[in-house]
């Protein structure tokens, strides 16, 4: 059991659930999960937050949330993984509930941070962390600080653009990462394919299986994350990238892009690793950010 008096009540609010756990250092106590209500906007998001904080006793709250995040307001940058008003202002919302002012992060950049502390990215001092799942989110720490970007939108890899795609992103943009490796995009991309609904987990299964149609869905997955992982590597000049999320870390996944990035000329070649803190790493960074909120590590 972690000691509560010293625990930060950490809240990682994804697309489809709300994860909540009482957080020391690595630590995890407490775990428990909700759905994300899908209507209702902000204020319903906040409603089922607050109820579900009678079970805990922390009196320090960090949250790592899907969206843009800028001055404690949420944005979706993609409308599909959320839907929520533009600004919606979560961290004086939560405030007027509870009385404790929320440390808010978006869930890729506090998961990136969760890894450069504690897990793959450790010892590392340029490091992007990669979430394949719901969408594709992404977070870089350059020289020990966290980019968060000057409105929030450092390391949204997920809407950058790679290869000729043309298909629609809820961002508005056409062709995104988004649009080809997101667990979403490869359901909908094998779907359209074959004729009939399948979610990603069936995709993998039939790829392992030997299905042709499966395995392009997941190569050209994988080919469009390595392009999207050296275009990075060209511009800040990572050390390394790991990579996570339930798609990411989903069986030969990272090996599929490993062998792409494997096949690019030196100078963009990076070690690709998986992810340690799995799905808490939003979790811990976050709590982690709050306790180090009036150091330097956002500069
Ligand atoms: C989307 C975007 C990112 C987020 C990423 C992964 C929204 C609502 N979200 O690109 O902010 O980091 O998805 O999110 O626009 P996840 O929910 O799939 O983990
Ligand atoms: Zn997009």
């Amino acid at each position: 059991m972690i000691d509560r008096s010293e625990a930060v009540l950490a809240i990682d609010i994804g697309g489809t659930k709300i994860a909540f756990g009482e957080v020391v250092g690595d630590r995890i106590d407490n775990r428990r999960q909700v759905p994300t209500p899908r209507s209702g906007g902000g204020d319903a998001l906040v409603d089922a937050i607050v109820t579900e904080l009678a079970g805990f006793k922390c009196d320090a709250i960090a949250l790592a949330t899907t969206g843009i995040v800028s001055d404690g307001k949420i944005t979706a940058l993609n409308p599909i993984t959320l839907p929520i008003e533009d600004n919606y202002p979560l961290a004086a919302r939560l405030e007027a509930a509870t009385g404790l002012v929320p440390l808010v992060v978006n869930d890729a950049q506090a998961a990136a941070w969760g890894e450069y502390s504690y897990g793959a990215g450790r010892g590392c001092r340029n490091f992007m962390f990669i979430t394949v799942s719901t969408g594709v989110g992404g977070g870089v720490v350059l020289e020990g600080h966290l980019q968060v970007g000057a409105n929030g939108l450092a390391g949204h890899i997920g809407h950058t653009r790679v290869f000729s795609g043309r298909s629609a992103c809820g961002c508005g943009r056409k062709g995104c990462l988004e649009t080809i490796a997101s667990g979403t995009a490869i359901a909908l991309n094998y779907s359209n394919k074959v004729g009939r609904k399948a979610t990603a987990p069936e995709v993998f299964d039939a790829a392992t299986a030997g299905d042709a149609a499966a395995q392009a869905v997941l190569e050209d997955a994988a080919a469009a994350l390595a392009e999207a992982f050296a275009n990075t590597v060209a511009t800040v000049d990572l050390d390394l990238v790991a990579i996570g999320g339930g798609v990411g870390l989903a069986g030969g996944f990272a090996d599929r892009v490993r062998r792409h990035v494997e096949a690019f000329p030196a100078a963009f070649r990076r070690p690709i690793v998986t992810a340690q803190a799995g799905a808490d790493a939003g979790m811990i960074g976050v709590a982690d950010l709050f306790m180090k909120k009036n150091s330097t590590i956002f500069d």
